[in-house]
C-alpha cells in the first residue's frame, strides 16, 4: 500500500509496507504524556528493538513540526520525551496541530487513524482510553472508543485502567461492534492486574488466531478495530486489591484540583506513579514490553494469513 501523501514515512518503513514485511504501530502520548523523563524514551527505544527481534519493524507515530511521522528516530524520540511543548493529539486536534506545524504525541484514537492511512494493521500500546468514572455526569468517553468503532487496526494493550469505569467501557465496545479478544485468559485484564472481575469477551491462544480474526472482520467488510487485551505478565502484576486504592485517591486528588478533560488522563498517570513511588511505572514498561512481543508476531502471522 502507498501511504497518504500528507505522511511522513521513514524510508524503512515505507520499504516494509511496500515489500509487505510487518510492520507494528506504537503510539508517542505514552511517551509525552504517559511515563517521566528519562524512563519514556528508554522505554520507546527498548521497544522499537523489542519489536525488531520479533521480526517486524516498529512504526513509531507522532506529529513533527506539523506533518505526521510514521517511523521516528532517535533524536524525535528525545524530543517527544523531553520537549515541553509537545501537545497530546487525539482525532479532533490533528488538523489544529498539523496546520499550525506544531509537535503532536498521538493518543490511541490518532495513532490508529494515522496508521489505517500508512496501510499499518498493528498497533502496540500499554493501556486504551475508555469510559472514565462518573462518564454519566462528565461525558467523558475517550475519542480511543470511537476510532476503535471505525477504523482498521488491531490493538494490542493490557486492557484498561480502573481509572476508567471498564464494565461501560466494555458495554461501548460492544455498541461500537469492536471485537475485544483476550489473549491467554478468561478474564478482560485492568493494566497492572491480569483480573477486573469482568469475563473475557471472547478468548485466543496464539497470534495466529488472533490473525484469523482479523482477516475474517475486514474479509466481511466488517470495517473498525479490534482490541487484543494481553494480561500483565504474572511476575509483574499489582494485585487489584493494592492499585485499587491508589487508582482511588488519584481520582480523588484529580476532583480536588479540577483537572478535567483531555488533562484527566496524564494527570492520573502521573500522580499513580508518584503514589507508588514507581512501583507503577515499572508494571506499565513491564506490559508494554510484554504487548510488544505478542504484537510482533501478531503482525507477522497477520502478513502470512493475508499474502
Ligand atoms: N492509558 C494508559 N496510558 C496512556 C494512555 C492511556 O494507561 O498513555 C494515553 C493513550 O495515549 C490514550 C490516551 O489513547 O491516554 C487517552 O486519553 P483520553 O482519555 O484523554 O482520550
Ligand atoms: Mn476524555
Amino acid at each position: 500500500m502507498i501511504p497518504h501523501t500528507m505522511l511522513r514515512p521513514t524510508d524503512e518503513v515505507a520499504t516494509a509496507l511496500r515489500d509487505g514485511t510487518p510492520v507494528v504501530a506504537l503510539e508517542s502520548t505514552i511517551i509525552s504524556h504517559g511515563m517521566p523523563y528519562p524512563d519514556n524514551v528508554a522505554m520507546a527505544v527498548e521497544v522499537e528493538g523489542i519489536i525488531r527481534e520479533g521480526g517486524a519493524v516498529p512504526a513509531t507515530i507522532a506529529v513533527l513540526g506539523g506533518r505526521p511521522a510514521v517511523g521516528l528516530g532517535g533524536d524525535d524520540l528525545e524530543l517527544l520525551a523531553s520537549h515541553g511543548d509537545v501537545t497530546k493529539v487525539s482525532v479532533r486536534d490533528l488538523p489544529y496541530v498539523v496546520a499550525r506545524g506544531a509537535h503532536g504525541a498521538t493518543t490511541v484514537a490518532a495513532t490508529m487513524r494515522l496508521a489505517a492511512l500508512a496501510g499499518i494493521r498493528v498497533f502496540v500500546t500499554g493501556g486504551i482510553g475508555g469510559v472514565h468514572r462518573g462518564a454519566p455526569q462528565s461525558f467523558d468517553i475517550s475519542a480511543d472508543l470511537t476510532e476503535l468503532g471505525r477504523t482498521d487496526v488491531a490493538v494490542v494493550s493490557a486492557g484498561v485502567k480502573s481509572i476508567l469505569d471498564i464494565g461501560l467501557t466494555l458495554e461501548a465496545l460492544e455498541t461500537l461492534g469492536v471485537p475485544v479478544v483476550v489473549y491467554g485468559s478468561d478474564e478482560f485484564p485492568s493494566f497492572y492486574s491480569r483480573n477486573s472481575g469482568h469475563p473475557a469477551p471472547m478468548r485466543v491462544d496464539s497470534a495466529a488466531e488472533v490473525a484469523a480474526v482479523m482477516a475474517a472482520k475486514w474479509s466481511l467488510g466488517l470495517s473498525g478495530g479490534l482490541i487484543v487485551a494481553h494480561p500483565i505478565p504474572e511476575s509483574d502484576e499489582i494485585p487489584a486489591e493494592q492499585i485499587g486504592g491508589i487508582i482511588d485517591q488519584a481520582l480523588g486528588d484529580m476532583d480536588a484540583r479540577g483537572i478535567r478533560g483531555k488533562d484527566a488522563t496524564p494527570y492520573l498517570l502521573r500522580r499513580i506513579v508518584e503514589i507508588t513511588g514507581g512501583a507503577s511505572l515499572a508494571a506499565n514498561i513491564a506490559l508494554v514490553r510484554a504487548n510488544a512481543r505478542l504484537g510482533a508476531t501478531i503482525a507477522t502471522e497477520y502478513a502470512l494469513a493475508t499474502a
